[in-house]
């Protein structure tokens, strides 16, 4: 059994994308959270992943401590991942790569916080610039390959990817065109996203320097949380 290590539903994007992979292709774990904040230090995260971070996937004396790692690694043992056809998956591999290694000024600006709502105070061009990009990008995906996912037919971990950028989408109320949209509701929709929500909504514990990012970066309108 597989066991994955993860941080606090509310506010762990990197967490949410192997989590969402494997409940959407019914790869079966084991969940750890490691809360951030009161109960988990530096040191707690780096007793089991050596870089300190999560997801960390643990599989009997194997380590797998970065979440495009943990796809490449489930998608040696598992059909799925990636889309079958070579070309598709090359696009795929390409899609995830990006938001795994870009996407700089969503990332710090508009910080996952699944139970909140924020008015942003500025939307600078390189956030539009961001924006513009993952609309452009999923649209040339869900024609490309006909939809309704980034690869075609089914989730692979090119969705799994994009799938804190829906909850970023719903919390900074991020304007994307039609097309788009429908595709971040249909992330939003799904069994294992609704569960993950869910479960942020219950979190009471709260991490001060998240929450101090948000209020930097605009006004909360709602905070849907239990207290
Ligand atoms: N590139 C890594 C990034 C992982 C990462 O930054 N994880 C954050 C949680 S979302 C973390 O573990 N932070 C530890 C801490 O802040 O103490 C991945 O893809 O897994």
């Amino acid at each position: 059994m597989y066991e994955l290590y993860i941080a606090n539903k509310n506010y762990s994007s990197w967490s949410l994308r192997p989590w969402v992979l494997m409940r959407e292709l019914q790869i079966e774990f084991t969940e750890h959270l490691l809360r951030f904040g009161q109960t988990s230090s530096w040191a707690d995260f780096r007793r089991i992943s050596p870089s300190g971070n999560v997801p960390c996937l643990v599989d009997g004396d194997t380590t797998v401590w970065d979440s495009l790692a943990i796809a490449e690694y489930l998608a040696e043992r598992h059909a799925g991942v990636w889309p079958l056809n070579s070309r598709t998956r090359a696009w795929a591999r390409s899609a995830a790569a990006e938001m795994h290694s870009g996407f700089g000024e969503l990332r710090s600006r508009c910080s996952m916080s699944c139970g909140v709502r924020i008015r942003l105070n500025e939307i600078p061009a390189a956030l539009e610039r961001d924006i513009a990009r993952i609309g452009a990008l999923w649209n040339d995906g869900l024609q490309r390959f006909g939809g309704p996912w980034l690869g075609g037919r089914t989730f692979t971990a090119a969705d799994a990817f994009f799938a804190p950028v829906a909850f970023r989408i719903q919390t900074y109320a991020l304007g994307l065109d039609a097309a788009a949209g429908e595709y971040t509701a249909r992330l939003l929709r799904l069994e294992s996203m609704r569960e993950w929500y869910a479960a942020a909504l219950d979190e009471t514990f709260r991490d001060a320097p998240h929450e101090e990012g948000m209020l930097q970066a605009g006004s909360v309108t709602e905070d849907l949380r239990n207290a």
